[in-house]
């Protein structure tokens, strides 16, 4: 395969995770006596550009279907991020009556409801039925489509161009990053902002985070890559901040190339940061797979050992990432027997791979649990709240990554 971006030979393979079904592929009853599609789950590095990447094997309209089962609006404390996000933002940029914001991704309109409540027009661009539909429930307008050139010149052709876009966990989402990012230099003003948040590429290699690998992220990101990305397109980032979503990201502020804002020094300071930590040298990739492996077999042998002990462990939160974890660890419903969830979209159905039931988390009965493992470790904060009023001293919370910890 050729670099997405640079086109260049790939010859360096950061992990391979054997064979895995799409992550957000959610199974009902009658499927599980079906066949189920596995594609194969490999990440590589390019030399030239240090664009990491997914091994080509699966397309978008395939990954974000009509029945995409994540809801943004789960987690309050998602919720609570983009509200402050939307606050300081609309306080900036000076943003009221005749400005016009998008969203790219905009999921269930988590993120724009505040903008429709501040009365500033906005956009949501969205391509899965399940959450379009519950966004424009909640009153946000949605394009039902995916992002990209072609699309930002049919908005542009309708007089609607952006003074900001917005693009939260998107933009490690799409095959065609350069596509996407030629999409927004067309859809912006010529002093618009673009503001972006990926996980960044540094903490999934620091925090040893593989399980945040799965075919829906296509790129996983770092400043210098990006910044290359967007000069490649007639676009600037101007200024980072560093942000402890989804175990840490990234949200990167842009424009054109050309317009007033100063690029600030915290830009340049962090892009320092990740050549010091090596991102742009092939030796910090190598040893990647071995610490997947350790997280792995450390999980898999605390749950062998508790059902020798005739303990009961349960899971809770059926996040994407739980589904590369057991999959890759080859945990079945005899090791976990049952993963809490509270999005109603997943509930009544099964894990891709491994089968594991969802239930509502009103069906879990703490008194006969001995360990959760919590799944979605980046909002173990939220989820040890929901659970500081239910739990008695018999059951502990677990989490895998970044290491196997009791909590
Ligand atoms: O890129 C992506 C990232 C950013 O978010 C997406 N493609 C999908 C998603 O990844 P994930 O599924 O690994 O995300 P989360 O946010 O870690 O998943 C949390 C899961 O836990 C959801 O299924 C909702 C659930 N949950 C719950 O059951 N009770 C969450 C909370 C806060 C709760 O209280």
């Amino acid at each position: 395969m050729k670099c997405r971006n640079c086109n260049t030979q790939l010859k360096h393979q950061l992990i391979d995770l054997g064979y895995a079904p799409p992550s957000n592929a959610y199974l009902e009853e009658e499927a599980l006596s079906k066949p189920e599609i596995t594609l194969p789950l490999r990440v590589a590095v390019c030399e030239n550009c240090w664009l990491v990447q997914t091994e080509d094997y699966s397309k978008a309209d395939e990954l974000f279907d009509s029945e995409y089962a994540y809801f943004s609006s789960t987690s309050k404390s998602w919720l609570n991020h983009a509200k402050l996000y939307c606050e300081r933002v609309r306080d900036e940029l000076d943003l009221g009556g005749d400005s016009f914001v998008v969203e790219i991704a905009s999921n269930d309109g988590y993120l724009l409801k505040n903008f429709v409540e501040y009365g500033v027009p906005c956009l949501g661009i969205e391509p899965t039925e399940s959450t379009a539909a519950a966004s424009e429930k909640i009153g946000v307008p949605v394009v039902r489509e995916f992002f990209g050139k072609e699309l930002a010149t049919r908005l542009v052709e309708e007089g609607r161009h952006a003074d900001l876009i917005i693009g939260n966990n998107v933009y490690a989402h799409v095959p065609d990053i350069k596509d996407f990012t030629n999409g927004m230099k067309k859809l912006l003003k010529p002093n618009g902002v673009i503001t972006l948040e990926f996980p960044h590429l540094l903490q999934l290699l620091q925090q040893s985070q593989f399980d945040t690998i799965y075919h829906e992220h296509f790129s996983y990101l770092s400043l210098g890559v990006v910044r290359r990305i967007f000069e490649a397109a007639g676009l600037r980032v101007w200024n980072v901040d560093k942000i402890n979503t989804h175990g840490g990201s990234l949200r990167i502020y842009g424009c054109h190339e050309n317009a007033s804002f100063v690029t600030t020094t915290a830009c340049e300071e962090l892009y320092r940061q990740e050549l010091d930590c090596g991102l742009e040298k092939l030796q910090t990739y190598a040893n990647f797979q071995h610490k997947a492996n350790k997280i792995k077999n450390d999980l898999i042998s605390f749950l062998i050992d508790q059902k020798r002990l005739g303990k009961k462990v349960v899971a809770y939160g059926a996040a994407a990432k739980g589904n590369t974890l057991v999959n890759y660890a080859g945990i079945k419903s005899d090791l976990i027997s049952v993963v809490y969830d509270a999005a109603q979209s997943k509930q009544g159905r099964f894990l891709p791979g491994s089968h594991i039931p969802i239930e509502a988390p009103e069906k879990l009965d703490l008194s006969t649990v001995d360990y959760v493992i919590v799944f979605p470790w980046n909002i173990i904060s939220e989820i040890k709240e929901y659970f500081s009023s239910r739990i008695g001293p018999k059951t502990k919370l677990v989490t895998a990554v970044p290491e196997l910890k009791i909590h």
